[in-house]
């Protein structure tokens, strides 16, 4: 076993909970939230079983008035569009050279942070699936896979060390040297279920029934040629084979997007569906089943 790093989690909704909640048990760690918290996270993982774990909890400003190692690494578990303010705001906290773990849904954020932040920019494409519960909790809804890379392949120890850590703290995760394809096909994925269960408010597994069926069915038949027409390679089962399989294995999740808007919070319709909207205009092609879903999607 290596010698734990310090790690920092910035954002304590789903995927930060979870992150926090299993990488506690491995290295060292702070989950920066807006609120501090003392008490233990209760993690509820997927075989149903319940445990409350011990994760440091604390904000960015709290951080700072105390003397903790500096992170040898910054996760990133904020919305897609409130991941630019908070990487300003970190950057008053943190080494320039601290290498960040990008978790954000779409394909918008990474090339960007990747532009600005002076340190190595790893990205993840995960398809873990969990939403929070109350205050402290976060269910674990379904169990995925974590791919990590960065976009110009330029830090594959940093990938593959980050790659340790995580199946140290019991995930699925591997170094993927085409990170980018990845995240095209996870941002197929999202386009496919997350507008969906937001506008009907259901959990992904009823995308499964009748009307939703064919719904998910034809956003996929606009998305694959697009994503082709892009260079994307096309997953090795198919575009149809990709995105049924996540329904089924987070078929008790409530997807993000849904809990975005039973929070009431703003949703990530432009990081998911923008970029395929810039996209069909750049190909010159209509893609009426997306831009409906754009326009019946809660912003
Ligand atoms: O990424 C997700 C999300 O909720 O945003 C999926 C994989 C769809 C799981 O719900």
């Amino acid at each position: 076993m290596r010698t734990s790093p310090t790690w920092w989690i910035l954002g304590a909704g789903a995927l930060g909970r979870l992150f926090g909640a299993r990488l506690t048990t491995t290295l060292s760690l702070h989950l920066i939230g807006r609120r501090p918290d003392d008490g233990p996270l209760r993690y509820h993982a997927p075989c149903g079983e319940i445990h409350d774990v011990d994760v440091a909890r604390t904000t960015l400003a709290t951080l700072a008035l105390h003397t903790h190692a500096r992170p040898a690494l910054v996760v990133l578990a904020t919305k897609s569009y409130a991941t630019l303010t908070a990487v300003e705001e970190l950057a008053g906290h943190v080494d320039p050279q601290t290498p960040l773990l990008s978790l954000q849904n779409g394909f918008s954020i990474q090339p960007r942070l990747a532009k600005i932040w002076a340190g190595p920019v790893l990205c993840a494409s995960t398809t873990e699936g969990a939403y929070v519960e109350g205050e402290t909790g976060v269910v674990h809804a379904g169990t995925g896979t974590t791919w990590i890379g960065d976009i110009d392949n330029t830090w594959p120890i940093l990938a593959r060390d980050s790659v340790y850590w995580l199946n140290q703290a019991g995930f699925s995760a591997y170094h993927d040297v085409a990170i980018v394809q990845r995240l095209w096909h996870k941002l197929a994925i999202n386009a496919a279920i997350n507008p969906l269960v937001a506008r009907y408010r259901i959990r992904n597994g009823q995308l499964r029934d009748q009307p939703f069926r064919r719904m998910v069915d034809s956003i996929i038949n606009e998305i694959g040629p697009l994503l082709e027409g892009e260079g994307v390679v096309p997953p090795p089962a198919g575009w149809h084979t990709l995105v049924w399989e996540v329904i089924g294995a987070t078929a008790n999740n409530r997807a993000s997007m849904l809990q975005d808007v039973l929070a009431g919070r703003p949703t990530e319709r432009e990081a998911i569906l923008g970029p395929l909207l810039a996209i069909a205009k750049r190909q010159r092609c209509t893609a009426p089943t997306l831009e409906t879903l754009y326009h019946d999607t809660p912003s």
